[in-house]
């Protein structure tokens, strides 16, 4: 299989995050990404590098001023002398109710102000590398987005930063910009179809449901840690179907703490059944590992060789399939269950 991937990533990395006020060693690391790359070229998977694509598909999906915002925001920290900081971390952010009756929020001018403007937690840091690697993330997405529009059955991006929680004109949970969002709405206009996103990061995408939930180009389809006990919240509730155009193409399946391999199959056949009923055109897949037992931040309980089966029972579908890395957070199990899961797939595209 062809798996588009860049190097870039590596220059977005940070200590610490902040979790519930406290500053914690990093989860989202680069290393997450270097044992994908590992374990996928010795499984004899096809390496190549993103091809430049610009603003403008970005621009199609985000707020022009978060683009603007995540390019200007470190250089801007800096020359404001909070360098002393090694990222950048908000502390005041404007929730919906602190302007009720009243208009605004407007973008703050000070370097401060503006990074609670635009993201939405406390754990997903800016340094001086975060844009060049997030915009990277999105090329190598996009790449593989033009594989599949050139005929490939499949193909896997290996994104880093990962992007499903970035909504149009907010970001967070270590994601900048929607690299999942941005490469299936660049392939819908390319395509003239339908198209599917199962989302089967353990997280709920927020981002990617907020950016089509009322739209019919992109039916959402997501599995993930109920809301009621689970980041982000805020969202990933089953009452949550769309709006307007979008209306019905919205579907969220939260799942029980220890979710295991038949549990979770069950959801996946139901997604996948649901998604082509709803769709004409490719399926692209915004793909998490820390649905994994051993997950550290995660409470789910599958297995190794289930992600082998998920990769067959997708690739079954007989839709071109845009495979878009996410989260997983258990170092020495990613890049095998990433190989086994891209080996199911190759197993039923090769037929
Ligand atoms: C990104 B992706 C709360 C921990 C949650 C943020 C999780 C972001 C996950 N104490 N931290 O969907 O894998
Ligand atoms: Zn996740």
């Amino acid at each position: 299989m062809k798996v588009v991937f860049s190097e870039r990533h590596r220059a977005h990395a940070y200590a610490h995050e902040v979790a519930a006020g406290v500053p914690i060693p990093a989860w989202e690391v680069p290393e997450r990404a270097e044992h994908i790359r590992n374990a996928l070229l010795s499984a004899g998977h096809e390496l190549m590098g993103p091809v430049e694509h610009g603003r403008g598909p970005i621009e199609a999906v985000h707020d022009r001023d978060m683009l603007r915002y995540l390019e200007t925001a470190w250089k801007e920290w800096t020359r404001a002398g909070i360098a002393e900081r090694d990222a950048i971390i908000p502390d005041t952010m404007p929730l919906p109710a602190y302007h009720e009756g009243m208009s605004g929020p407007t973008e703050p001018q000070s370097p401060c102000g503006r990074i609670g403007y635009w993201c939405f937690d406390t754990m997903t840091p800016i340094v001086e590398g975060t844009y060049g690697a997030a915009r990277a993330a999105v090329d190598v997405a996009l790449t593989a987005a033009g594989l599949i529009a050139s005929g490939e059955p499949v193909a896997y991006a290996l994104c880093r930063p990962p992007g499903h929680h970035a909504a149009r004109a907010t970001f967070g949970g270590y994601c900048y910009l929607n690299n999942a969002a941005i490469a299936a709405h660049w392939l819908a206009v390319r395509t003239g179809s339908r198209l599917g996103l199962l989302d089967i990061d353990y997280h709920h995408g927020n981002g990617t449901q907020q950016i089509f939930y009322r739209r019919a180009e992109v039916a959402y389809a997501s599995i993930h840690g109920d809301p009621r006990r689970m980041y982000p919240y805020f969202s990933g509730h089953a009452a949550e179907t769309g709006a307007g155009d979008g209306t019905g193409a919205n579907l969220n399946q939260p799942m029980a703490a220890g979710t295991d391999d038949r549990a979770y199959l069950a959801a996946l056949d139901r997604s996948i059944n649901w998604l082509l009923d709803r769709s004409d055109g490719p399926v692209v897949v915004s793909l998490g590992f820390d649905t994994f037992g051993e997950d550290p931040i995660c409470d789910f309980a599958l297995t190794t060789p289930v992600y082998r089966e998920c990769g067959r029972r997708v690739a079954a579908s007989g839709r071109p399939l845009l495979l878009i890395q996410e989260g997983g957070y258990h170092l020495p199990s990613l890049g095998t269950n990433a190989a086994e899961w891209l080996g199911g797939a190759a197993d039923v595209t090769a037929r």
